[in-house]
């Protein structure tokens, strides 16, 4: 067979076109929900686990995990898109909305940026205007069903307008901060925003990204 054979036989990737303008571009579309992490999966004693508010706010909390459980649930409904071109729709995430967390600690930010902490030393920064939406949440479930420990049980991030580094698994902290200031990624060659939409994947050169890559991950 020749070459115009082989390509004219070759599957193409179809996306039905009521779902083709959800997918950002350069995205490939899976149902299989890829795993991906630098470092160990962290193992918690759930009674000494805290999430931290500090930095520029007018008063600093530290709260349990319990504390976050009582406060108003919500379920939202979102694609994610992960720069390693992966997309998975509706995903129905569980968990309490950023701002009725921000509302049930009482805490006054007196700045517009916050670095989010993980576990293991992950950070990722973002404006607070990309925290305070109604589609944000710190979730616990998916589907559900609790998140697993590899998909960031027993606290994600999940900010569904930006690719998916942005949604610290094992979150910790939100560090609020005078100006914008690069997290782990972001020091490391990706956007400083991450718009999915607008392909904001790096912030100079492409970084040498194999578009099969998260093909070859952990999935579940
Ligand atoms: N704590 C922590 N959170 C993290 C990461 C990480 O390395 N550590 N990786 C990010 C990246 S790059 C992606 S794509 C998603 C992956 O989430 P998933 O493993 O649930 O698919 O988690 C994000 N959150
Ligand atoms: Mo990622």
């Amino acid at each position: 067979m020749n070459k115009a054979e082989r390509i004219k036989r070759m599957k193409v990737p179809t996306v039905d076109p009521a779902l083709a303008k959800r997918l950002p571009p350069g995205q490939v579309l899976t149902e299989r929900f890829p795993i991906l992490h630098e470092g160990e999966v962290p193992v918690y004693d759930m009674n000494e686990w805290t999430l931290r508010v500090f930095g520029e706010v007018d008063r600093e909390v530290t709260l349990t995990y319990q504390q976050i459980m009582d406060m108003p649930q919500s379920t939202v409904t979102r694609d994610i898109h992960c720069v390693t071109r992966w997309s998975r729709f509706d995903n129905a995430f569980t968990g309490v909305r950023f701002r009725d967390f921000m509302q049930a600690i009482g805490v006054t930010p007196k700045s517009s940026y916050v670095m989010l902490h993980g576990d293991q030393g992950y950070t990722t920064n973002l404006p607070l205007s990309d925290l305070d939406r109604e589609d944000v949440l710190l979730a616990h479930s998916l589907d559900g069903e609790p998140l697993t420990d590899k998909h960031g049980w027993p606290l994600r991030l999940v900010v569904p307008h930006l690719y998916f580094w942005k949604s610290v698994k094992w979150l910790r902290g939100f560090e609020f901060i005078d100006e914008n200031k690069p997290g782990f990624w972001e020091q490391n060659g990706f956007h400083i925003n991450g718009d999915p939409f607008l392909e904001e994947r790096f912030s100079g050169e492409a970084l040498p990204i194999p578009e099969d890559e998260w093909e070859k991950k952990e999935f579940d």
